[in-house]
Order: C-alpha cells, then sequence, then structure tokens
C-alpha cells in the first residue's frame, strides 16, 4: 500500500505499507522544500471500559529528501490506522492485516 501526500500539484510524501511479517512500514520525503513528513501508526486498544487510540508507532523521514523505515507487527484481530503529516496538511486511512 502506497499513499501519497500532495499539496499544489507537488507529491510531498508517501506513507508505505508492506506486507510482509513482521509488517514493515515506511515515510518518504518526496520534495526538497526545506520540510520533513512525519507518519504515525495508531492502535485501538480497550483501556478500562472505554476504547482509545494509541500511538504505537511516529516516525519521520529524517531530512528533507529521502526514506525512513520501522517494523511493526499489525495483527489479524487489532484494529489500526496510519496517518502522514507534513507542511500543513494531513491524510489517513485505516491498517489491514
Ligand atoms: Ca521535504
Ligand atoms: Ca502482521
Amino acid at each position: 500500500m502506497h499513499r501519497f501526500l500532495e499539496k499544489g500539484g507537488n507529491k510531498l510524501g508517501s506513507f508505505n505499507h508492506y506486507d510482509a511479517e513482521p509488517d514493515t512500514f515506511s515515510v518518504c520525503d518526496l520534495h526538497p522544500n526545506g520540510a520533513g513528513v512525519t507518519g504515525e501508526i495508531q492502535e485501538l486498544i480497550l483501556a478500562g471500559s472505554k476504547y482509545i487510540w494509541v500511538t504505537r508507532k511516529k516516525w519521520d523521514d529524517g531530512g528533507d529528501v529521502g526514506c525512513d523505515y520501522v517494523e511493526f507487527n499489525i495483527r489479524e484481530k487489532g484494529v489500526y490506522m496510519w496517518e502522514l503529516r507534513g507542511s500543513g496538511e494531513y491524510i489517513n486511512g485505516d491498517l489491514k492485516e
């Protein structure tokens, strides 16, 4: 899965899920504009009697252009969201095993 963060016709960055075991993710900064992009993975968990979103991974590309990878194993029974932000733009979606 590859999703792109765009602004003014430029691709600022991408959020990528490589369906391996363990699952591997990357955020890539695709645009040399002096600013980075940040990705995040959240999981819905039961805390006491209510469900809350918890940040499991948060990482950036490490600079203005390039990719950074993380491993995070998502499980079939879990509920997850991803998001990607940078330069005032924001995209997100759900994550499936
Ligand atoms: Ca950039
Ligand atoms: Ca998995």
